[in-house]
């Protein structure tokens, strides 16, 4: 699993941005979910959601900002029960240690790319290189010294990349830096016919994103023209706390480009028209974060080789999966949150040779929601009558008639808070997306998802719709009722979030 890894830079998705070979090789062995999609479209919330097989509001891990509830059950610990081998490595954020582990090193919070600090079951620890390749180093270390050959396993191998703030290795700077990709057809986005919550929302690249910590001027770039684009200073700390955890020689690897994007910002961005802003600032982010996928598609190459070299690829399940989608300057935006369909679909590859005919891709809505239970089923496990989804294996194993899901619950958070997304709960169907958006506002929004594919236009109030928004209300209403969510857990939500930023203040 990897961290913000939108399905628009899987080339097994679309190969108009990046070619990831190794990732794509899970889809063509196994196969390729089109329509995977997560319940509340942030990192901890998913990642929560994943282990425990719950709605967030049931789990209780609704937003990044407070710990995980420990005495959840998550699947590994029904694994580690059964008598499996379990481990997990990378990122987790959960502000806590993962249960039902044999052995771990996860990434404080969000982690660093360079020099990344680790927390082992042995103290904390700091390992020299680069994050993505690093996370790999020690899941191969672990698949070579410490596995059991007698034993089954489940391994959880976890990217902090391609999460902000995109810092690639130089090597992949190289490559990536320079490079133009194809300008998104919504990329100009003025959220017209839309309802508020696109219009407050802070993920602009134009106005949010950061010169400094994102873009990577440097900060006395920026100073020097200080009247064209002021940064505030904690940003350039947090650009500076990136950068100087990199030793001295490998900033003398870095430096190159972050002089050349400084040059070039310096001498065209004073003239820039603000289209030419925007595509500037697209082009600087896309460089980066591809640059960061390639890395990741390079490492998921050594996993998968490492299987294969050791016999162990016929029996093995392997699943690519992210915490969320992201925006790739479509709307205009960058992060994730909401539930149009970049931020609310995940990429879902899954191979498992002898069990899922190699090459199908599957269209149905299927979510973060039904990975435990699948795994469990796969592993012959006892599955917890509480688990909320439903196990994916009829889909696996080309048993479509025993799948009837017409409809997905979502439900985001995370307000008021980093890039202000307005809370919102709603439904998804094959043809129809409607959401209510509430807290501050009250407003619903209906997108025809076959006329409108892009989510341009809100028709909630287009009496053409006025059946449609009746049916999907009350099914709406069933699936809240079905996932156990309300309009007092909302409150409860609420209540608590306020009392979290009232201590924090
Ligand atoms: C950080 C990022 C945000 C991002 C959240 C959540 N800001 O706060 O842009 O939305 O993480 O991401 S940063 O200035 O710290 O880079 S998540 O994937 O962990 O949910
Ligand atoms: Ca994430």
């Amino acid at each position: 699993m990897s961290d913000d890894h939108a399905y628009q830079a899987i080339s097994a998705y679309n190969d108009h941005l990046i070619q990831t070979p190794h990732i794509d090789r899970i889809g063509k062995e196994g196969i390729v979910f089109t329509n995977a999609c997560v319940t509340n479209s942030i990192c901890a919330p998913s990642r929560a959601t994943i282990l425990t097989g719950k709605h967030t509001h049931i789990n209780g891990k609704v937003d990044n900002l407070m710990p995980f509830d420990t005495t959840q059950v998550t699947f590994p610990q029904l694994f580690q029960k059964a008598g499996y081998q379990t481990a997990m490595f990378g990122k987790l954020h959960f502000g806590n240690n993962p249960k039902g582990v044999d052995d771990f090193m996860i990434l404080p919070g969000q982690g660093q790319y360079i020099n990344p600090d680790f927390i082992t079951q042995n103290g904390d620890t700091t390992i020299t290189g680069y994050a993505t390749d690093i996370t790999t180093d020690i899941t191969l270390n672990w698949l070579d010294k410490k596995r059991d050959p007698n034993k089954p396993f489940m391994l959880m191998y976890l990217h902090k990349a391609p999460h902000r703030p995109w810092w690639p290795t130089p090597e992949k700077f190289k490559e990536f830096y320079g490079k133009e990709f194809p300008i998104p057809e919504t990329l100009f986005d003025d959220y017209s016919n839309r309802g508020s919550a696109a219009k407050t929302a802070e993920m602009n690249l134009l106005t949010h994103m950061k010169y400094v910590y994102d873009t990577k001027v440097w900060p006395e770039t920026i100073a020097s023209m200080g009247k064209v684009t002021p940064e505030v200073p904690d940003l350039v700390n947090a650009f500076n706390n990136q950068y100087n955890r990199a030793t001295e020689e490998q900033k003398a690897h870095l430096k190159p480009f972050l002089d050349a994007i400084s040059k070039d910002f310096e001498e065209n961005w004073p003239s820039m028209n603000d289209r030419e802003k925007m595509i500037w600032k697209y082009q600087r982010y896309m460089q980066d974060y591809l640059a960061c996928i390639s890395s990741v598609d390079d490492n998921v190459g050594r996993v998968l080789d490492y299987l294969d070299e050791n016999e162990l690829s016929e029996n093995t399940l392997v699943v690519y999966t992210s915490d969320q989608g992201f925006y790739l300057g479509e709307h205009g935006w960058f992060d994730k949150r909401f539930i149009y369909d970049e931020s609310f679909k995940t990429p879902l590859l899954i191979r498992w040779p002898n069990k899922i005919k190699p090459g199908i891709t599957n269209e149905e809505m299927v979510q973060n929601l039904d990975f435990a239970q699948t795994f469990l089923e796969a592993a012959q496990i006892e599955i917890p009558d509480d688990m909320q989804g439903e196990s994916l294996m009829p889909l696996l194993t080309s048993n479509e008639e025993k799948w009837t899901r017409d409809a997905v619950y979502y439900h985001y958070y995370e307000y008021p808070a980093e890039h202000q997304v307005m809370r919102h709960y709603g439904i998804v169907t094959t043809d129809y997306k409607l959401a209510h958006f509430y807290y501050d506002v009250d407003e619903w929004e209906l997108y025809d998802r076959k006329k409108d594919p892009q989510e341009m236009n809100n028709v909630y109030s287009d009496p053409a719709y006025a059946e449609v928004v009746k049916e999907l209300k009350i099914r709406l209403e069933e699936l809240r009722v079905q996932y156990k969510d309300s309009d007092e857990l909302n409150q409860y939500y609420i209540d608590l979030h306020e009392s979290r930023r009232a201590k924090s203040h």
